[in-house]
């Protein structure tokens, strides 16, 4: 959209504009404002996608192509407002993907970093830098950037998780690398099953570390156990007033989010809770894991709600005001781009009275 008020500017300027554009140059005057916002303007839109009506377009996804054929069977959760350009918000790609028992995804490796969110099913693992872990619903697993990743489904239905990348911040930063499965390295089985979570996963360290990368050594982050962390929290009663019971997953050797652009967070709901009116810079994947409630985005006639159950998936813009409410026991597993905005300086929330 061009902003140049033509019909009000005076003759003279617009012929100095036309000539300093042959030579690529432009005013800032007449766009400053559309530039810098006083407050940020989001190009996406707040939406929700409901498993039930997903599902069975998986599935006849899995008739349509191989695994092998498409590389990764991932359907694209594509914001609304943004069709064609796979992307859930401005930054961030989301997308389920199905592997069929028998079927493997290749090794592949890429620039952007990945996380999975297990749906549903059992019997398929990932593997991650030689390292295989097999995944169950809640498991968060993450695929460092630059590393080698491949899937398999050794079991007897069909497994569903979600994709979460950085995808968009690679794109606009122009350094997306990715490289096939040629090179004899690829998705080489060179650690045994569990030897990260052995050194990295029971608050121990080693004290002798090779370890470099910026991204959580850990891998798999296993719902189990995450559970029973909320479980265990939610006798104390701490319950803030924006998120409920809210833990980041975290990176057990710097504190920082298990992956450094995205960041992931697991919260409790209690039935019945319903969280003050909230808004962050960071616009915000949510998927219900277990329970059901509703969310409410937006002010005014824009007022927007979307009730949820198991495995749905809501997307909440920058700077939207938005609340939950929990109808029962809620888990909801989330994703974002805050990391960024915190490392570099323009992270902003804003917290209501209830
Ligand atoms: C990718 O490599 C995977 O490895 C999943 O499973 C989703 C979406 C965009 C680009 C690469 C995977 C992806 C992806």
């Amino acid at each position: 959209m061009t902003v140049h008020a033509t019909h009000n500017i005076d003759p003279a300027r617009r012929e100095f504009y036309r000539r300093i554009g042959e030579r690529n140059l432009a005013p800032l005057w007449e766009v400053l404002h559309k530039l810098v916002t006083a407050t940020p303007e989001t190009a996406i839109v707040p939406h929700l996608w409901r498993y039930a009506e997903l599902k069975p377009h998986l599935l006849e996804a899995c008739e349509l192509i191989t695994a092998k054929e498409a590389e990764r069977r991932v359907l694209v959760l594509e914001n609304p407002a943004l069709p064609g350009e796979s992307r859930i918000t401005k930054s961030l790609f989301g997308g389920l993907q199905i592997i069929l028992p028998g079927e493997i995804a290749a090794p592949h490796r890429h620039t952007q970093a990945a996380l999975r969110f297990v749906l549903e099913g059992e019997g398929a693992y990932t593997s991650v830098d030689g390292e295989r872990t097999f995944m169950r619903p809640g498991d968060f697993v993450i695929t460092p950037s630059w590393t080698w990743h491949d899937h398999g489904n050794v079991g007897t239905g069909p497994m569903v998780w979600l994709d979460g990348l950085d995808m968009h911040m690679i794109k606009l930063f122009e350094a997306s690398f990715r490289e096939g499965s040629g090179s004899d390295a690829a998705g080489r089985v060179s650690r045994p099953e569990g030897d990260s979570e052995a050194r990295y996963g029971a608050n121990l360290l080693p004290v002798e570390d090779s370890y470099r990368r910026p991204t959580s050594p850990v891998f798999n982050y296993r719902y189990d156990r995450t559970r029973e962390a909320l479980e265990q929290m939610r006798r104390e009663n701490e319950w803030s007033p924006w998120h409920g019971l809210k833990l980041k997953y975290a990176n057990p050797k710097t504190g920082d989010y298990a992956i450094p652009t995205i960041a992931t967070f697991i919260q409790l709901l209690p039935k019945g809770f319903k969280t003050a009116p909230y808004r962050s810079t960071a616009s915000t994947v949510f998927v219900c894991v277990e329970g059901g409630g509703k969310t409410v985005v937006g002010e005014g006639e824009a007022t927007r709600t979307f009730a949820w159950g198991p495995l749905d998936i809501v997307v909440v813009p920058s700077w939207e005001i938005c609340r939950h409410e929990a109808a029962e026991d809620a888990v909801l597993f989330s994703y974002s781009d805050q990391g960024v905005h915190e490392k570099l300086g323009f992270w902003r929330e804003e917290k209501f009275d209830a």
